[in-house]
């Protein structure tokens, strides 16, 4: 179910004697609803649901995530001088494919009006809704990657559709399946789920290996793996994050990637294919599990750093 947005979440300081360059995310935030056609900016669109994580058996709570990365954000100062909008968001229920459907059918709305969406879950559930909206606007042949920061694979088979099965949903659409997942620890992702990365061609990069002392490395890797794509899209999992900077995730990292690490990378994405680059979503930040809203404050911040390439 399709919910409006909710001004009541956007707030923070006012330093009124600074007119226009005082002011913060709260004062410029703008309120856009479906079917989203107004002057393109970038699109906060929340996808609040615990379905998936629920029937992966995990601990739920990301439902309340966008909402408050939302809050988190209305402080942030005001650099940028693309619009930004709040786009409102899904509600999900117990018909999860159903919700992942309506998810789709909004982030091709906004893609189509030429806004850059950062659809904010949610269990990486998220996931699937999001490709799928990017790919029904596809005209025939053209070729999406998908790059993923995540501990997890995400590639479990099942007859439904659960956080830990997006990727292996999206494998079975028909089109060519170009997956990158970064940070994939080796101690919570089986050999079955190893076997079947393999099976799909999908490459990834160890959490052990997702260091600065790998950068030139890492970014080579992102070469080859995008020469010939014509659309990426970048999903974080924020459980790929080690606990003691992002605790707020149903399934916690005991290592992980850093969070500058992860800055840089994206950095570079940004850099080198911003053109290509089509849509951001964040999965699994649960605050029910913050500790003294270290993990909201993580997450929100790389929102803003995210939000703050479209500057350049
Ligand atoms: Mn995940």
């Amino acid at each position: 179910m399709y919910k409006k947005p909710n001004s009541d979440l956007w707030n923070g300081r006012v330093d009124e004697q600074d007119g226009e360059f005082g002011k913060r995310w709260h004062q410029k935030i703008e309120f856009l609803e479906y079917p989203y056609n107004q002057k393109s900016g970038i699109a906060f669109l929340g996808f609040e649901c615990d379905e998936g994580v629920k029937r992966n058996k995990g601990r739920v709570g990301a439902a309340k995530g966008s909402d408050e990365l939302k809050k988190a954000m209305g402080g942030f100062a005001y650099h940028q001088k693309t619009k930004l909008y709040d786009c409102g968001k899904i509600v999900a229920n117990e018909d999860l494919e159903n919700s992942q459907e309506e998810l789709a059918l909004h982030v091709s709305s906004l893609l189509k009006n030429n806004h850059f969406p950062i659809v904010l879950g949610g269990g990486h559930e998220v996931a699937y809704g999001s490709f799928l909206g990017l790919y029904n606007t596809l005209e025939k042949n053209e070729e999406i990657a998908i790059i993923n920061f995540d501990a997890h694979f995400d590639l479990r088979q099942s007859k439904i559709a659960t956080s830990g099965t997006p990727f292996a949903q999206i494998s079975k659409l028909d089109t060519s399946f170009n997956y990158l997942c970064l940070g994939v620890s080796k101690a919570v992702n089986t050999r079955v789920l190893f076997n079947q990365a393999k099976a799909l061609h999908v490459e990834y990069i160890l959490d052990t290996k997702m260091t600065y002392l790998f950068i030139e490395e890492i970014k080579d890797k992102l070469d080859k793996f995008l020469e010939f794509k014509d659309y990426i899209y970048i999903s974080i999992d924020t459980d790929v994050f080690p606990s003691y900077q992002v605790p707020a995730v149903s399934a916690m990292a005991s290592r992980g990637v850093e969070l500058n690490l992860v800055y840089t990378v994206l950095e570079y994405l940004l850099k080198e294919y911003k053109d290509k680059i089509k849509l951001v979503d964040i999965a699994e930040f649960n605050p029910k599990y913050d500790v003294n809203e270290i993990g909201k404050r993580a997450v929100s911040r790389l929102i803003f750093d995210i939000v703050d390439f479209f500057n350049i």
